[in-house]
């Protein structure tokens, strides 16, 4: 169905779709001029361009037609909930919109659903220095939290390269990881209170503004990293840290991935306060070069390289297996972001090369060279012509396995060989007891193999569960688990 077929009249002003396609949705669609309707009567700011539909429709992955019948910008609680009651009364199913940084395809709109993008409800409402909480709206930017709470010698110790554009209400849905899990753990453990606005418009607070809160069984935690399907998280309380009072960042050259574990296991053994373990193979050492201004750290050419931050004040404590000539300490602030450039520019060096399919695997750190090994000693032959990218968060057992071929991927085949060797790679994670989704969630894109993420009584009480919450099923249909 073409929309530039279809017309209609928002406050006097004729708006028209140019060559948006609703896929199989023109129900959703009809529904959704109704609603679009009553949301500007109310006053609330809507969008229905092409452009703003694609733009807006879309998280970071590329693989879905967008069909959305339009974008909500809610800029208060009050018009979330008056936006999700009219959705209910018409029938149309929702998509919760942040940063839009998913690799997961959780804020894709592909059924003409109405997006409900949080991005200017970016407020933070209270600071408290006595619980250290910050609250904040939930489509307040990563960063914006970071830059607040910097000067006062604290941070919010979830941290993402994706910071600059996620949002805190992406980061929970989500229960992102990032780059300090190894220390801090995941973003749930940050989250002092939630406000959800449920699916037929009603508000739950969970938690409060205390720290310590057991009358009962806890909601709140359902709510982080349910991916959109059980409410619209509207606000937050943030949990504040202190930095770490010191940090050095060193860069070593490894010949393979056991040997990188093996600094990780020194480092434990000697009890040395890490807050970074990051991986990279040399190839993606190479895409970052290639697409940036920097230079190659190592002299010599090396098989991969470990990323570490370890809250140490002065070099001499560093490790002496660590004080070779293939290892950089950054001495300045500046250097260490230099260094931290190599790994956090991947993502966005691999993304030019032409087709990328994204694995994101947790798997018990003993077991991931057996698993590595098995990985390429089958690759090529399961995926010709592709190039295996590995790096990630090692020291968390995270690995982020990128296939990648040098070209587009018109027709689709690519994506239908990905998907059909997804059954021997999640069949390995799963006789090594990992998980086939570490810290990117579900979305789309991985929700065909959910008999490898949970057994089937968890899927079962989960499905009963969403249905407890969305009665309609209309919030994020498709994604996560159904
Ligand atoms: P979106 O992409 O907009 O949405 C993500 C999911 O949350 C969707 O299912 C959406 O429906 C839901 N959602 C969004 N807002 C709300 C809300 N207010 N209420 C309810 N549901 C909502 N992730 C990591 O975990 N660790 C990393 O190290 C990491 N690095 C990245 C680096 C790059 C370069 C990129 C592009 C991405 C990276 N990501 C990483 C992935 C991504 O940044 C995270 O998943 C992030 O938490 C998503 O936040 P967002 O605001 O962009 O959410
Ligand atoms: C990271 O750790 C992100 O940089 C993205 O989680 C991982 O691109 C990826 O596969
Ligand atoms: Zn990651």
């Amino acid at each position: 169905l073409e929309s530039s077929k279809h017309r209609w009249e928002l406050h006097g002003k004729i708006t028209h779709h140019k060559k948006v396609s609703f896929g199989d949705s023109p129900t959703n669609l009809r529904k959704g001029m109704t609603v679009l309707k009553k949301l500007q009567s109310l006053g609330i700011e809507v969008l229905v361009e092409a452009e703003d539909l694609e733009n807006y429709g879309r998280d970071w992955t590329r693989f879905h037609k967008v069909a959305t019948c339009g974008i909500a910008f809610p800029k208060s609680t009050d018009e979330v909930s008056a936006i999700l009651k009219a959705c209910g009364a018409q029938g149309l199913p929702v998509v919760p919109s942040g940063g839009r940084t998913g690799l997961a395809a959780g804020a894709v709109a592909t059924q003409g659903e109405l997006v409900v993008n949080l991005s200017r409800m970016n407020r933070i409402l209270d600071w408290d220095p006595l619980s250290l909480t910050l609250h904040v709206e939930a489509g307040i930017v990563h960063e914006a939290v970071q830059e607040f709470l910097r000067p006062q010698g604290l941070h919010w110790p979830v941290d993402l390269a994706s910071k600059g554009s996620c949002q805190i209400g992406g980061n929970l849905a989500t229960n992102a990881g990032g780059l300090r899990v190894i220390r801090y753990g995941h973003a749930r453990r940050w989250v002092q209170s939630l406000k959800v606005v449920l699916a037929d418009g009603r508000l739950m607070e969970l938690h409060g503004p205390v720290e310590k809160n057991n009358a009962g069984t806890s909601l709140r935690d359902l709510f982080i990293g349910s991916e959109g399907t059980l409410g619209i998280i509207v606000e937050a309380r943030l949990r504040a840290a202190s930095l770490p009072k010191n940090r050095l960042t060193l860069l070593t050259s490894v010949p393979s991935l056991p040997a990188a574990l093996e600094i990780l296991k020194e480092l434990r053994k000697k009890q040395l306060p890490i807050l970074a373990f990051e991986f990279f193979r040399e190839n993606c050492l190479q895409r970052v070069l290639e697409k940036t201004q920097l230079r190659p750290p190592f002299r010599n050419s090396s098989a991969a390289a470990v990323l570490m931050d370890l809250e140490l004040a002065d070099v001499s404590e560093i490790p002496e297996s660590l004080s070779t000539a293939d290892t950089i300490v950054a001495e300045t602030e500046e250097q260490a972001r230099n260094l931290w450039a190599y790994r956090e520019n991947i993502t966005e060096s691999l993304a030019q090369l032409g087709f990328v399919y994204k694995h994101d695997l947790a798997l018990p750190l003993r077991k991931m060279p057996a698993f590595v090994e098995k990985v390429e000693s089958e690759f090529s032959q399961r995926f010709p012509g592709a190039e295996l990218y590995l790096f990630g968060h090692l020291g968390d057992g995270n690995l982020h396995l990128n296939v990648v071929w040098p070209k587009k991927d018109p027709d689709g085949k690519l994506l239908s060989l990905c998907e059909k060797q997804n059954e021997w790679i999640f069949s390995e994670v799963v006789a090594l007891q990992g998980s086939i989704s570490a810290e990117h969630g579900l979305g789309l894109l991985k929700r065909k193999y959910l008999s490898f993420a949970k057994s089937p009584t968890e899927l079962e009480m989960l499905r009963k569960l969403r249905k407890v919450f969305d009665p309609q099923g209309l919030l994020n249909p498709g994604k996560g688990i159904e």
